[in-house]
């Protein structure tokens, strides 16, 4: 497509996003450009772990294919052939120590939110258009998050929230966003999902949901030939 079609695309598709019933949105790449910090408290966990593991960006961009970090910390372990290999317990207490270290790291660093990400939640209140978030990272991580990004009361936001635990599959598998969809009573068709991932991207369009992709660090290159639209940033839509 050309540039400037691309252009008259996304600067028309704000009345597509106002009219939408729901726009439920991802976190991670999504909402803020979270992962060098998530990669960051990994690494700190495996240093307080006494495991000689670092993941550098490359290491972690492959890793990310693996949606959610428990997920993540075992493919990397039975890559690396560790023996004996870490068992569940041993991953979850890992992932325990990162979780608490990425709190830790919003809360002292933050972790902006993207271009337009405020401003589109704030004009959705306005209009009293439903808000909520299905992502694969935890409950906890998107309080840290939100509660330094929109301010403590961040979870009147959203009317519904579906984390990676909540259900038995993570994306690309579609099982947060039929969640979501049951816990809004809503078609599909009438909600818009906000996607960085092509795993994301999969999640959403496999429960039907038309999907907004906003092109992330780590994901940029990836195919999202899916998406109702792609834009490197939310501010090239004119919202309503
Ligand atoms: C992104 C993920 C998560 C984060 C790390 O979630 O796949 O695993 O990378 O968080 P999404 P956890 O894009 O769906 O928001 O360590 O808590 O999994
Ligand atoms: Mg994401």
């Amino acid at each position: 497509m050309s540039e400037t079609l691309a252009a008259v695309r996304a600067s028309g598709f704000g009345d597509v996003i106002a009219r939408a019933h729901a726009l439920i949105f991802d976190v991670d790449g999504t909402m803020a450009e979270t992962e060098e910090v998530h990669r960051r408290a990994f690494n700190d966990a495996f240093s307080r772990a006494r495991l000689n593991w670092y993941w550098d960006q490359a290491t972690y961009g492959q890793l990310l294919r693996v949606a959610g970090g428990k997920e993540r910390i075992r493919a990397f372990a039975m890559r690396k052939r560790t023996m004996p290999l870490l068992s569940h317990r041993e991953i979850a207490e890992l992932h325990r120590i990162k979780t608490e270290r990425y709190a830790e790291l919003i809360a002292t660093g933050g972790c902006p939110l993207r271009p337009g990400v405020e401003a589109l939640l704030r004009k959705a209140r306005r209009r009293s258009q439903r808000l909520a978030i299905a992502t694969t990272t935890s409950r906890a991580n998107i309080d840290a998050l939100l509660s330094v990004a929109l301010g403590e009361d961040w979870a009147e936001w959203f009317e519904a929230i579906v984390a990676g635990d909540d259900v038995p599959a993570k994306k690309p598998a579609p099982d947060v966003y039929l969640m979501m969809l049951a816990r809004l009573s809503l078609p599909a068709s009438r909600c818009i999902a906000i996607e960085d991932s092509r795993n994301g991207l999969l999640a959403a369009s496999r429960a039907g949901i038309p999907v907004l992709f906003t092109r992330s660090a780590y994901f940029r290159d990836d195919d999202c030939s899916e998406a109702l639209l792609a834009v490197d940033e939310l501010t090239e839509i004119g919202l309503p």
